[in-house]
């Protein structure tokens, strides 16, 4: 015998148990663990604005150290770094990738307004949907603390 399965037994084996290719990392909220990531990175920041009063157009501004009226990474790093120890490197790469819609390595200020609004609307809608969902998912919780 083969050592070796077809795309379509192995198909038709994930189904028998269940799962579905690439659904399998995907929680009943439809979303993915990265995702998940990304949007509690996004909420930590948001958070974050609102205990300190930081308007969006403010937080912009401290951020773009060099003024050229755009966002690198390494600015994003610098800044928020160093207003809250609760966003580490990973988060801000995610909050930075969100922010720069048109990946080019760095977030304009039109960027930086719309996602910001974006990522209100989805703390918005996150919260609507009730804290039961969150309490549905026990795979992927890394929270270290
Ligand atoms: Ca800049
Ligand atoms: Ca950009």
């Amino acid at each position: 015998m083969e050592g070796n399965i077809t795309l379509s037994e192995f198909q038709n084996a994930l189904e028998a148990y269940g799962v579905s290719g690439e659904s399998q990392h995907i929680d009943p909220s439809g979303e993915s663990d990265y995702i998940r990531f990304e949007h509690r990175a996004l909420f930590k920041l948001l958070a974050l604005m609102k205990e300190r009063s930081i308007s969006t157009q403010d937080l912009f501004n401290s951020c773009d150290i060099n003024r050229d009226g755009s966002l690198d990474v390494l600015e994003l790093e610098n800044h928020l770094g160093s207003l809250s120890a609760e966003l580490k490197q990973k988060d801000i790469h995610a909050i930075h990738n969100f922010f720069d819609i048109d990946k080019n390595g760095s977030c304009s200020e039109g960027e930086f307004k719309n996602q910001v609004s974006k990522a209100m609307k989805l703390h918005e809608l996150q919260r609507a949907k009730g804290v039961n969902s969150m309490f549905e998912v026990q795979e992927g919780d890394d929270e270290g603390d």
